[in-house]
């Protein structure tokens, strides 16, 4: 990694953390018109995913897609007003954080019904292979998702097809309060991808550094036409499975769980190799970015009720 890819790295996945943790602190104000699943311990896969694509390139996720949005390159201004449900938010208003998306830079958007966006990468997929050879989509989703119908379909249909398509699995362990190992008898996701034709790479201590380099290699092999490929995260999502806070005392899973993902905190190790001072630098325009864009979004207008039922399709 070159020290300006370490620089942009930093950069990004601190403003995500930034972004999150300063949505975390709003939200108890009612402002927030949407749920919000955060990403925070988690943002590091998107960042160093997206670090490895390019413009033309196509992006889709979950209810949890802050961090895939402002990765690949999302206006920050538009996403908070989004989250307010305002006009100028990037799906003006009517998504809010479940559902954001930016066509402007190849997001397509977030589904809220688990693994539906899989499916609808690959179609993204089979368009660019045809179309724009050399370019990808790439789907993000959670550990859960590869429980669904629509994953293994999707999966056998791209390997068939030999779809540029990256798979980009965020194994945090849970789906809401259910933990992997109550809901499989294996915990290696990557051999349900294989079992199906598509190459699989763990990370399974969710190494920012790894996975930078694993995705740079996947995405490489995938825009030669080598075909769809699967990368398991191994991660740990630190807040509640929805809203602002954190849930060690739900019951469900403790503090001494999630005490060495914190301990290992990607943020951090990538913090340590940035020069102190130019850190400060980023981190103060990171601050004012995030200022301005919530103050964007407060001062924004609600969509006028005449467009009510515009881009509405049922
Ligand atoms: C098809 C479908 N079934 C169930 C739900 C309810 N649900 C919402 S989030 C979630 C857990 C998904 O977990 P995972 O895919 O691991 O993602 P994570 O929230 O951990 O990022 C479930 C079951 C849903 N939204 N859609
Ligand atoms: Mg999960």
């Amino acid at each position: 990694m070159t020290e300006d890819q370490l620089i942009d790295l930093y950069r990004t996945v601190r403003r995500i953390r930034r972004v999150e943790e300063v949505t975390a602190e709003i939200y108890p104000s009612d402002k927030i018109k949407s749920p919000v699943h955060l990403a925070i311990g988690q943002e590091h896969v998107a960042a160093a995913v997206c670090a490895a694509l390019a413009e033309g390139d196509i992006v889709g996720g979950s209810y949890r897609s802050h961090a895939v949005y402002l990765a690949k390159g999302g206006d920050l201004a538009a996403m908070m007003a989004e989250m307010y449900g305002k006009d100028a938010g990037c799906c003006r208003g009517k998504g809010g954080s479940m559902h954001i998306g930016s066509a402007a830079v190849g997001m397509v958007g977030s589904s809220a019904v688990v693994a539906t966006q899989i499916p609808v990468l690959a179609g993204w997929a089979l368009a660019l292979k045809r179309r724009a050879p050399g370019r990808l989509a790439a789907a993000f989703f959670g550990d859960g998702a590869t429980e669904e119908g629509c994953f293994y379909e999707t999966l056998n249909f791209a390997a068939l097809h030999r779809l540029p398509l990256l798979l980009v699995c965020e194994n945090n362990g849970y789906a809401i309060h259910e933990p992997l190992t109550r809901r499989r008898a294996i915990d290696d996701l990557g051999t349900v991808a294989e079992s199906l034709g598509v190459p699989a790479h763990r990370v399974a201590d969710g190494d920012v550094f790894s996975l930078a380099r694993v995705a740079a290699a996947a995405v490489a092999r995938i825009r030669a036409g080598g075909g769809p490929e699967f990368i398991e995260a191994r991660v740990y999502r630190w807040r509640e499975h929805v809203g602002p806070n954190e849930d060690f005392e739900q019951g469900y899973r403790s503090r001494e769980e999630a005490a060495p993902w914190m301990e290992t905190d990607q943020l951090v190790r990538l913090a340590e190799r940035v020069d102190p001072g130019r850190r400060a630098v980023i981190d103060a325009e990171i601050e004012a970015e995030i200022a301005a864009a919530v103050a964007f979004a407060e001062a924004a207008p609600v969509p006028p009720v005449g467009e009510l039922r515009s881009d509405v399709y049922a």
